[in-house]
């Protein structure tokens, strides 16, 4: 049988975030596709988890890591320096070392260097005038996804490495989007675990959404086509897939996510819609050859970078921007309903750089 990568600290993680919520049921285990009734979108129980701030303090404390480092590192070289060779050379180094990656890095430092060249300049202007060319950097890549209301279904396909947050990032797109009046079903397409048909049920009835799901090593495949074929007699606006979490050197797995999109176009050519690569922002430079190998093995069209609220590696994010141009619909800042925003490239920028 096909073994899933699954690291001892991801088998020791609860896989349903510590909300009030409903006890989940127990796997299910029948031949034929179930599906659940939509509940009524229970509330998002803000009393049952810990007090904390806003989205952006919880961006900007994940993000403490990245900020401190280039935050220190800047002011000891441009501590009453002017901006020369040197002082270019030691922050293009840093900004490597903070991940943004060497042609990012050039790219910065050329910027600056075009505007203050031979100047002082104070390592609070270097941290603002660069946080203002990574907002720039990052601007066309802040895309929020929109359903595109004549498709029923909006056939989303949800794929990233194990424990990246795909079943929790369907979970909070599919509570937006009934929250907009949308319809949305979930299909339950990790059938590896039964525990994840579990966790995926918990979100429907969190989120008000039907769930589609078979039994635990059913094939994947074979569920997302009946259940396409259900939301289209349906009149589903959205249908969003999960799939089990893959390493992308494991060509077998990729190849079973590719079986997945031939079978759902037998139904529908144009499907899937929007395949949505899960990032982990503690991940650091594994990321790129993530994006590198979904992209080339099943067409990336956008990301969804989860846990920037963790300890985040927040340069990968700026690199990414610039290597591969894909569209960031969204940023996860926490484990509930509500943790997932926009990205905003201006405050994103502004906590690298350790500014309020
Ligand atoms: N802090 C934080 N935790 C998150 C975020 N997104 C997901 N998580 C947590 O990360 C863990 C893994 O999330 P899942 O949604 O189960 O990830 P997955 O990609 O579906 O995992 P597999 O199905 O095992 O591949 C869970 O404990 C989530 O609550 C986020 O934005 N911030
Ligand atoms: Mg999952």
């Amino acid at each position: 049988m096909i073994k899933f990568w699954r690291s001892k600290s991801d088998e020791a993680k609860p896989d349903v975030p510590p909300v009030a919520a409903p006890v989940p049921p127990p796997p299910v285990s029948v031949p034929t596709p179930t599906i659940t009734k939509p509940a009524p979108p229970a509330p998002a129980a803000p009393a049952a988890e810990p007090p904390r701030g806003g989205w952006l303090s919880r961006l900007r404390q994940g993000l403490t890591k990245s900020s401190s480092k280039l935050t220190e590192g800047i002011t000891s070289i441009f501590t009453k320096r002017r901006l020369d060779h040197a002082t270019l050379e030691e922050l293009e180094d840093l900004l490597i070392g903070a991940d943004l990656g060497p042609t990012t890095a050039a790219r910065l430092t050329r910027d600056l260097a075009a505007n203050r060249f031979g100047k002082e300049i104070t390592a609070e202007e270097v941290r603002t005038l660069l946080a203002t060319e990574i907002a720039g950097l990052l601007a066309p890549v802040a895309r929020p996804l929109i359903p595109d209301p004549s498709l029923k279904p909006h056939v989303i396909l949800m794929v990233g490495v194990n424990g990246t947050g795909k079943t929790t990032t369907i979970g909070k797109l599919a509570r937006q989007w009934r929250d907009d009046g949308r319809s949305v079903m979930l299909v339950a397409g990790d059938t590896f675990r039964a525990a994840a048909v579990s966790q995926l049920k918990v979100w429907g009835e969190r989120s008000g959404c039907p769930v589609v799901a078979r039994e635990t090593g059913a094939d994947p495949a074979g569920l997302a086509y009946d259940a396409l074929e259900r939301a289209r007699r349906e009149g589903t606006e959205l249908l969003l897939i999960d799939t089990a979490g893959r390493l992308q050197n494991k060509t077998d797995l990729m190849a079973e996510l590719q079986k997945v999109i031939r079978v759902l176009r037998k139904l529908d050519p144009s499907a899937p819609h929007s395949v949505l690569l899960t990032l982990d922002a503690t991940t650091g430079q594994n990321a790129h050859s993530q994006v590198e190998v979904f992209q080339g093995m099943v067409g990336v069209t956008g990301l969804v970078v989860t846990k920037l609220d963790g300890s985040a590696r927040g340069g990968v994010l700026v690199a990414l921007a610039e290597k591969f141009g894909l569209p960031v619909h969204a940023i996860g800042v926490g484990e509930g309903v509500d943790d997932l925003r926009p990205f905003d490239p201006t405050a994103f920028s502004r906590s690298l750089m350790g500014l309020e």
